[in-house]
């Protein structure tokens, strides 16, 4: 096959052609280094994308098996009820030590194949380090130029692969009830607060009662004694009870979506911008370690520098690599 110019693949993204968009998540899995170049043209050019800058960037994570895949499936039908196109990334990390071919059956979804407005798609990727830092990073970008709302669905509380911040305008947190650890985590401000929490099988209804309840005041602990850093100061968690199995609860996630998307209108662009510095700088450091930043000048000075560089315009992709470059052309250098 020739290889495609990346400006006609990123109009034909930017049209929502389901191939088109399969087929730049096939590349962004792919991490040989002539993809990899590739992949970071095609991230140019879709760089402006106008459904990028209006769309929502939602990320569902919690534990495994709270229903994040089955409540992702309702969440995206009803979305799509509304006359909004979805996309939607499922990231095992655990496909990583598996092989990468599990992941079919992690994301346990539902979906209309023959809905254009619609793409689901999960993301493995083997080896190296980062390596699915850098994809789920470059899948949000290809999704977001393609679809009104992207889903990323990530498992895991506290230290996972993948920071779903970094890539998410929102953070949702979905939790089962008669689950104590993310209250214990989030009563000691080891976490950080999520934009909005899901307890989801609220068809156990009485222990869902009780976990909303208790949720509701860890979060207001937390929120009062300024835990978790980053956090809107004037945003108030909601904690919406679902049943994904019985679909009920969807429309008042789908408000509190709606609402949680009105309130960072405003600071959407600075937003995103702090996500792909910490996305650069947490990549940079996991590949090349403290030497490697301190080597480049120390955190502060790499923070400055990546975000000086991203608002020139580099896309975090290229800017990631070019910081590489850097470092082992210091090391070059180093007698
Ligand atoms: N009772 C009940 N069961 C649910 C609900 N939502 C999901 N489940 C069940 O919980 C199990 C796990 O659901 P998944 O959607 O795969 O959960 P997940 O969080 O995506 O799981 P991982 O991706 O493996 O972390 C399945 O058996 C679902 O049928 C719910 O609202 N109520
Ligand atoms: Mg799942």
């Amino acid at each position: 096959m020739p290889p495609s110019d990346p400006n006609e693949d990123a109009q034909h993204v930017m049209s929502s052609d389901k191939a088109a968009v399969s087929r730049a998540l096939n590349l962004v899995e792919d991490r040989r280094l002539e993809s990899q170049a590739r992949v970071a043209a095609l991230l140019a050019a879709l760089k402006d994308a106008p459904k990028a800058a209006d769309g929502h960037r939602v990320g569902l994570t919690g534990p495994p098996g709270v229903g994040k895949s089955t409540l992702t499936s309702v969440l995206a039908r009803s979305v799509r009820r509304r006359g909004l196109t979805v996309g939607v990334v499922a990231v095992d990390p655990s496909s990583i030590r598996s092989g990468g071919s599990l992941l079919g059956d992690r994301a346990r979804m539902s979906f209309d194949p023959t809905d254009a407005g619609l793409f689901v798609r999960s993301l493995a990727t083997a080896g190296e380090v980062g390596g699915l830092a850098y994809a789920v990073n470059s899948a949000v970008r290809v999704l977001a130029a393609a679809y009104d709302m992207v889903v990323i669905e990530t498992t895991g509380v506290g230290q996972s692969e993948v920071d779903v911040v970094d890539v998410a305008d929102t953070v949702v947190l979905v939790i089962q009830p008669g689950s104590g650890d993310v209250l214990q985590f989030l009563k000691a401000g080891i976490m950080e607060i999520p934009d909005i929490l899901v307890v989801n099988k609220a068809d156990q209804e009485e222990l869902a009662r009780r976990a909303v309840a208790d949720l509701q005041g860890a979060i207001q602990t937390a929120q009062a004694v300024g835990a978790a850093g980053g956090q809107d100061a004037d945003w108030q968690t909601p904690i919406v009870a679902t049943s994904a199995t019985q679909g009920t609860g969807i429309d008042a996630l789908i408000a509190a979506l709606e609402q949680h998307r009105k309130h960072i209108q405003s600071s959407l662009a600075a937003r995103r911008r702090q996500g792909e510095v910490r996305w650069v700088l947490d990549l940079f450091s996991r590949k090349h370690g403290e030497h490697g930043v301190s080597t480049l000048g120390g955190p502060d000075r790499l923070e400055a520098l990546a975000k000086r560089e991203l608002d020139g315009g580099q896309t975090p992709l290229a800017l990631c690599e070019q910081l590489s470059r850097g470092y082992v052309a210091a090391l070059g250098k180093t007698p």
